[in-house]
Parts: C-alpha cells; sequence; structure tokens
C-alpha cells in the first residue's frame, strides 16, 4: 500500500501548516463535467490563496492519492472510470490497484490516518427515505462516529429522511453544530424545521471545540453544519416536490445501493433546469471556504493537551 501525497500536501506535512481534506465522489459522481472540474478547480484556487494545501483525496491504480496533481484532477473529474469508493471498499481497491473517487465515510478515513484535521463537502449521506422498507443508511454516518476530524457540510442531502438521519447521528454520538444557525441545514435549503442544539459563531469557537474533543480522546468528527448563502438557496417548499419526483422515479427503476444518491443528483438537476446544481456548487464552495477558516484556526492553536 502506498500513500502518494502532492508536494504541497507533504510540505504542508512537513511545516505544520494547514491543510483541507476533500472528497473525489463529489466531483466524479455528484457533479457533470465539465462544472465538476470547474468547482474542483475553483476550490483548490481558493484553498492556495489561503495559503491551505487542498488534498483531495482518490485511489488511483491502487495507490491513496491525498492532494492531486492537475492531471489526476482533470482525470477524476471527466474520465467516469473511478467507482464510488466507500470506506469498507478501499482496502479492496488498493489490493487490486483499481481507480476509486472516494466518499465521505473513505475521505475522511484516508485524511484522518494522513493527519489532516479538517474537511470539507457538500452534504453529508444518512438515512435514506423508505429506510424502514430498503435498509438504506449510508456509512457515512458509521465512519463520522468513529474519526475523529471535523467536517464541514450544509447538513445532510435533502434527498435524505432529515428526521431519521438526525436521530441517527446522535446514536452514534456523532458531535454536530451549526455554524450561525440553530436550524437543521437541509443542503439545497438553509432550513428543514428541525432544530440544533449547538450553535457556533466562529471558526475559532470551532477549532477551540475541535481541540477538546480530541483531548478528551473521542472518535467521533465534529460536524459543523453550514447554511448555503440565502441567494443560492431553494426554499424547502420548492424542491420538496421534486425530490419526491426524484425519489418516485427511483423506485420505478428499482434503483438501489450507491447509485441511488447520484442517480437523485442528476435527476433533480435536470428537474430543475441546472439551478440545483448551480446550488450544490455554490454550498460546496461555502463549505470550502468555512472549512479554510477551520483549519486555519487549528494548526494555529489546535495543539492536543493531554493524550488519554
Ligand atoms: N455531497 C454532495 N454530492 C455528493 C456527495 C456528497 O454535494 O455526491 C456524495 C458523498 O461522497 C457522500 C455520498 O459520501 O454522496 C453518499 O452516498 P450514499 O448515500 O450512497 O452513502
Ligand atoms: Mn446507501
Amino acid at each position: 500500500m502506498k500513500y502518494v501525497y502532492s508536494k504541497e500536501v507533504k510540505k504542508h506535512k512537513e511545516k505544520g501548516l494547514p491543510i483541507l481534506a476533500l472528497e473525489s465522489t463529489i466531483i466524479a459522481h455528484g457533479m457533470p463535467y465539465p462544472e465538476n472540474y470547474d468547482f474542483a478547480k475553483k476550490t483548490e484556487q481558493l484553498c492556495r490563496k489561503n495559503n491551505v494545501a487542498p488534498a483531495t483525496v482518490a485511489i488511483l491504480k491502487g495507490n491513496v492519492h491525498v492532494g492531486l496533481t492537475k492531471k489526476e484532477l482533470l482525470w477524476v473529474c471527466k474520465s467516469g472510470k473511478l467507482a464510488k469508493t466507500s470506506k469498507r471498499e478501499i482496502s479492496t481497491f488498493v489490493a487490486k490497484k483499481k481507480d476509486g473517487a472516494t466518499t465521505v465515510s473513505a475521505t475522511i478515513w484516508i485524511a484522518y490516518k494522513s493527519g489532516v484535521s479538517v474537511f470539507a463537502t457538500g452534504g453529508i449521506g444518512g438515512v435514506h427515505k423508505g429506510s424502514s422498507k430498503s435498509f438504506d443508511i449510508s456509512q457515512d454516518i458509521i465512519a463520522l462516529s468513529e474519526t475523529p476530524i471535523v467536517v464541514v457540510s450544509a447538513g445532510a442531502k435533502a434527498i435524505l429522511d432529515l428526521p431519521k438521519t438526525m436521530e441517527s447521528l446522535e446514536t452514534h454520538g456523532v458531535s454536530v453544530v451549526g455554524y450561525k444557525t440553530s436550524d437543521v441545514p437541509s443542503f439545497y435549503s438553509r432550513t428543514c424545521g428541525l432544530k440544533l442544539n449547538i450553535k457556533t459563531n466562529s471558526a475559532k469557537e470551532i477549532s477551540e471545540i475541535y481541540c477538546e474533543h480530541k483531548n478528551l480522546g473521542i472518535l467521533s468528527s465534529l460536524l459543523v453544519m453550514n447554511p448555503v448563502p440565502k441567494k443560492h438557496e431553494i426554499p424547502e417548499s420548492k424542491i420538496k416536490s421534486i425530490i419526491q419526483e426524484a425519489i418516485n422515479k427511483s423506485r420505478g427503476l428499482n434503483i438501489r445501493g450507491k447509485e441511488l444518491t447520484p442517480f437523485l443528483l442528476k435527476t433533480i438537476t435536470k428537474k430543475t433546469n441546472g439551478k440545483s446544481l448551480k446550488t450544490n456548487v455554490a454550498l460546496a464552495l461555502n463549505n470550502v471556504k468555512l472549512g479554510i477558516k477551520i483549519t486555519k484556526q487549528v494548526s494555529k492553536h489546535g495543539k492536543v493537551t493531554q493524550n488519554i
């Protein structure tokens, strides 16, 4: 097994400078080309402008890459050859020397093992609607319960059963905080009618909480819910019926398992004439911006004071 760090990530690791982990499934399966490549380039530029090393994680020919070259990033976005890879599949992909796009569960594990403390994505996976019949609950929830890293999201994806997802996060002991909100954001929308227990008001505060989280030896992630900016929001009332139509279509076509989330995102993009994709890009970039602030704080102040 080989970890391949990009030059920037290597340098930042050696010097203790800030790094932000990013996933590859969001670009390889969550967005179409070329929008995914534009998004990925903007993300990396934003990081560099702020002296943060972007660490996009992907498995290429069985090697675990943390930070990609330009050519590799384009391949991830354009080739259509990377299978969606969650945490339980990482070892198989490595042993079989395959190409894999890592989901939240796989990415946070690899980031954590690489010594990276902060990760930003769009929305996490969770409990799917109709889960009592399908049993479809994302591995993201379990990975979040056993990977001590800061995860910046716009909440869970709106295609999910959000009350059950929030309950499941609680059951699995995942620490959840809102960023400048007490409402549970729902990906495309800033609210969904559910409330959060903890509101934070700054990246510094989040980094302080994360530091204590580590001091206490708590193994879960610190999941930050950061609502989509108002001007890019699609209100819940507008998107609700579109999501339901997409879910009905997936049931008609018997789409299940790891295909379900990409299918729903694609169908919703079609039904909103691209508006949902724009919102997805905007909320993910907004999370990257917050991730940058948090990782800078963590590398400044995030020293663990107690080893357990
Ligand atoms: N966030 C997005 N778009 C995505 C995803 C997250 O804005 O495509 C991906 C992440 O990789 C997440 C995965 O881990 O969807 C969840 O898939 P599933 O529901 O099959 O576990
Ligand atoms: Mn699933």
